[in-house]
């Protein structure tokens, strides 16, 4: 028989054993799923408190951004997406960058990275981190932004994040041969994403095919609870859809690429 010093030991040692291997299993299942389907939710990634702290810089960035949006004039953007053509608009300073992301959508792409958004919390959170070096291996780097989805906002154009890596042509046939280099993560901040207010679409198994083949892929919308965060290959075609709930959707995004790639030059953007 144990004396209860020892019984309490061995129960410590087995709760820590049992929740490395439960977190382990749930890495795998995220593998399996970013490899599968192209998209997985990952839970449990951020505490309340951290989740506090990014919901007031997001309200911070917001103010800034629409004394940008309301105040200086907008440019339209051109730019050709899946084989065909696509028209936007984004407002520029010496600072900061948003881009038109769908009508009522708008991305704090450029400038709204520092306090909080350049901490730890976002730049080097471990969950994320050990997901994407499992991937990426090495050379990776990351930068954030935010995405702010208004009550009536529209659905977005289907899309890729990334570029498709050819100099003719952006049906994907060049990116889709070519290993895994680019993950965005989108973090809901105030809200749930749901149905309701336009949790992100995919077309599952895009990452893998060229656009010609879109068309036998399942289009796919997954709920994202506070605390989560929703995990996708730059590659696959997926775009946000309407926000049909009266509050705003705002999304934290974390860009995680390898080194050689450049995510600060947009097509359409001078
Ligand atoms: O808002 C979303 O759910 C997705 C946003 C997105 O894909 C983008 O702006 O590139």
């Amino acid at each position: 028989m144990l004396n209860p010093f020892f019984k309490k030991i061995v129960t410590v040692i087995l709760f820590i054993v049992s929740s490395a291997a439960i977190a382990k299993v749930n890495v795998q299942a995220n593998l399996q799923e970013l490899d599968t389907r192209g998209f997985t939710v990952v839970r449990n990634v951020f505490t309340a408190e951290q989740i506090k702290l990014l919901r007031d810089a997001y309200l911070q960035c917001k103010t800034q951004a629409f004394a940008i949006i309301d105040n200086i004039p907008a440019q339209p953007r051109f730019f050709s997406e899946n084989d065909g053509n696509n028209q936007s608009k984004y407002w520029k300073t010496a600072q900061y960058t948003i881009l038109q992301a769908g009508k009522g959508r708008y991305d704090f792409y450029q400038g709204f990275d520092n306090g909080i958004l350049a901490s730890d919390i976002v730049k080097h959170n471990a969950i994320l981190e050990k997901l994407m070096l499992a991937i990426m291996k090495d050379e990776i780097t990351n930068y954030s932004g935010i995405i702010h989805s208004e009550p009536g906002s529209e659905d977005q154009y289907w899309h890729r994040d990334t570029h498709t890596l050819a100099n003719v042509g952006t049906d994907g046939s060049k990116l889709v041969i070519h290993d895994d280099f680019y993950f965005t993560i989108l973090v809901p901040l105030t809200v749930d994403f749901t149905i309701e207010n336009g949790t992100t679409e995919f077309l599952e198994g895009s990452h893998r095919l060229t656009a010609k083949d879109f068309g036998n892929c399942k289009p796919v919308q997954v709920p994202v609870p506070l605390g989560s965060a929703l995990v996708f290959n730059g590659k696959i075609n997926h775009r946000g859809k309407a926000n049909l709930s009266k509050d705003d959707r705002p999304a934290l995004y974390i860009v995680y690429h390898k080194k050689w790639y450049n995510d600060q030059y947009r097509s359409g953007i001078n």
